[in-house]
């Protein structure tokens, strides 16, 4: 045992010496946009324009003469990602108050594809609270941990205003990629684990089941 447990250190050393640097990768939309219900048809709770704009943008204005609703849907491409952390970085600028809001996050196995059905899609993952400007980070693990389970490539958020608003057009909304906030556009941000870690839990996993074996072994003829 003494053996195998320097060689399980040997190999996890090495292999943090050479694998030590491993860098976040960044994944953008494959589509992004909002889908829209009102405005110039009924609102009625059935979509009515699906718009493609990287300023993605969440609105629900329940005023009486033209009420309407965008949700923002943004949808990425996860088939690189295998059991990692990953973190929603929303880049988020309301455009006037009464701060602050809250906003819903729906996830969803996506298409890749900005469609009317994307209105409606989801589950209710998460919701955070902001005012004015602010980079949310969300941690968004389990959510693409549940797509890749079910054979997905496209991780899908759709992304609601909780409570609507009275106030005029043009806020407030939930805005990506915005010039207000330094173009910086919505991404995931995906934490790869580095391989020397990986190499060393196989080692010591490998090291405990030998130890759980070898005590069977013994209980057994005794
Ligand atoms: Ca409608
Ligand atoms: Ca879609």
């Amino acid at each position: 045992m003494g053996r195998l447990l320097s060689t399980a250190l040997l190999v996890g050393f090495l292999a943090l010496v050479g694998n030590g640097s491993a860098v976040a990768i960044t994944i953008t939309p494959t589509v992004d946009g909002t889908v829209r219900d009102g405005l110039t048809s009924p609102k009625d709770g059935i979509p009515d324009a699906a718009i493609e704009s990287s300023v993605v943008q969440a609105l629900d204005v329940s005023r009486p003469t033209s009420p309407f609703e965008d949700r923002g849907i943004i949808e990425f491409d996860v088939s690189g990602v295998a059991n990692q952390p990953v973190n929603l970085i929303l880049p988020v600028f309301g455009s006037m108050g009464p701060f602050p809001f809250t906003v819903d996050v729906f996830s969803y196995t996506g298409d890749g594809l900005l469609t009317l059905s994307d209105f409606n899609q989801g589950t209710l993952f998460t919701s955070f609270s902001f005012s004015g400007e602010s980079n949310v980070v969300v941690d968004v693990t389990s959510a693409i941990a549940d797509v890749l389970l079910a054979g997905g490539t496209f991780a899908g958020f759709n992304l609601q205003f909780a409570v609507p608003t009275n106030i005029e057009l043009n806020g407030p909304f939930v805005a990506f990629n915005s010039l207000e906030i330094g173009d910086r556009p919505a991404q995931l941000d995906v934490v790869p684990l580095p391989a020397a870690i990986w190499l060393f839990l196989t080692a010591l996993s490998g090291m405990g089941f030998l130890g759980w074996h070898r005590k069977r072994i013994a209980e057994a003829t005794t």
